[in-house]
């Protein structure tokens, strides 16, 4: 494969962005090589600048679980369009959206529409200290919610020591009241409740977690989590910036039967355009200003074009047969990874829930953060170039899930299966 193209775009963009990209995991850095720059995509595949094409499972991080370029979704981008990009004032559009998610998650009883999942995130921890009226925020390790200051932290040393600051320029005031607790461990949940229970204003987690990798919730972990909340009056705050409409219509939350007291959306709602929101109980929401005095705005927050992307996405989600289908697709897609790997003799874990999953190069099971960091990221980085050569794009990074989108037909799964049992194969050695 020629990259010469990506090549020359690479060293020009890294003279004005720093590192040559606007989110730092497109720069390849923890699988070697350089970016590939994508010039279009249609369907399950993306084309980069030099003219190579690839069966995509980035799908941009999620929302894409339509494909590229969907005409439903570019003709409603088109026609909103024609009418405005955005007003800075109250639209039909936005109402219908809201009214869809409402429906859609029945723990939403209100909504608030915003630009990204960091937004989101930012604003619901903000609203749970405005409703409780306490300060401590409890996050897991390997859950990743976007990069507000209090929720880049990483664990203390002690069990309730708070939060560290995990990136320069985040002052210690600003993580020292997170607490950042095992993934998958609920007596670390109970041991903190039971000791500081009342000054957690809410526990924040992926209820599948996606940013360390995919790695499902133990039975009952979500529930143990739910009654702890419910003893202490924590508010409960699912994460589901990934598996929001895409491990069911109505979510993780869905799929395994607890309801969180407010929800982060993302990706999908915005059908590939820039939408977050934040919602849940009527009684939190009611804190949202401008009707109660936790504070939150947005300029382009519901503009038209975006929500007009959510709302055609959405609309073609209702079809429950599609999960069904995506789940379908993701097992051959999983079954045939297993298979196209026995033959090499490469030690790897598969984590797979719905149609979101990753390949862990590693013989342990992963359940948590401790057991992802030990998958061999260099084997991964060594797979994902051999993937790249044979045409499949994967996550950048062992960290990160894999999607299926409606478009990867049965073809592109077994293309896959047969570029990965070569490619097993090639990094055996
Ligand atoms: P954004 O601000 O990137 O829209 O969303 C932050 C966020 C919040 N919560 C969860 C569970 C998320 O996964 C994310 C963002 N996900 C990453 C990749 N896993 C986005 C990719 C990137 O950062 O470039």
């Amino acid at each position: 494969m020629d990259f010469k193209r990506s090549v020359e775009l690479f060293s020009r963009a890294q003279q004005v962005i720093p590192g040559g990209v606007n989110s730092p995991v497109r720069a390849f850095a923890s699988v070697g090589g350089q970016p590939v720059f994508i010039s279009h995509g249609k369907g399950s595949r993306i084309y980069d600048e030099d003219g190579n094409s690839y069966i995509d499972y980035v799908c941009s991080w999620g929302p894409l679980i339509l494909g590229h370029a969907h005409p439903a979704v570019v003709d409603a981008v088109k026609s909103a369009a024609e009418n405005g990009t955005t007003f800075g004032a109250a639209t039909a559009l936005e109402v219908e959206l809201a009214e869809m998610i409402v429906e859609a998650v029945p723990s939403i009883e209100m909504v608030r529409l915003v630009n990204s999942g960091t937004e989101a995130l930012m604003s619901a921890i903000r609203l749970a200290r405005g409703f409780t009226g306490r300060d401590k925020v409890v996050k897991f390790e390997g859950c990743y919610h976007g990069h507000s200051d209090s929720l880049l932290a990483k664990a203390g040393s002690g069990i309730t020591t708070f939060g560290l600051p995990d990136s320069a320029g985040v002052p210690a005031s600003l993580t020292s009241d997170t607490i950042v607790l095992p993934y998958n461990d609920l007596e670390a949940v109970e041991k903190l409740a039971a000791s500081i229970g009342n000054e957690i204003a809410c526990i924040v987690l992926e209820p599948v977690a996606g940013n360390m990798g995919v790695v499902p919730p133990k039975a009952g972990y979500l529930q143990g989590i739910r009654d702890i909340c419910d003893r202490y009056g924590i508010v409960l705050i699912f994460d589901e910036v990934i598996t929001g409409f895409r491990l069911a219509y109505g979510g993780a939350q869905e799929l395994y039967g607890v309801t969180p007291d407010l929800t982060t959306l993302g990706k999908i709602i915005g059908g590939g355009l820039p939408v977050g929101a934040y919602g849940g109980r009527l009684e939190i929401m009611k804190y949202v200003a401008p009707v109660g005095p936790v504070y939150q705005a947005g300029t382009l927050s519901g503009n038209p074009l975006a929500v007009s992307a959510g709302i055609a996405t959405l609309k073609l989600l209702q079809n429950k047969k599609v999960y069904d289908t995506l789940l379908e697709r993701a097992n051959l897609l999983g079954q045939g990874l297993v298979s196209a790997v026995a033959d090499s003799g490469v030690a790897v874990q598969i984590n797979s829930v719905g149609s979101m999953m990753t390949v862990f190069f590693t013989d342990e099971s992963v359940t948590d953060y401790a057991s992802a960091k030990k998958a061999d990221t260099k084997r991964y980085a060594k797979f994902f170039q051999g993937m790249l050569q044979r045409g499949i794009y994967l996550a950048p990074s062992q960290f990160e899930a894999a999607f299926v989108s409606l478009a990867h037909s049965p073809q592109d799964i077994e293309d896959t299966i047969n570029a990965a049992r070569e490619t097993f194969a090639s990094i055996a050695e």
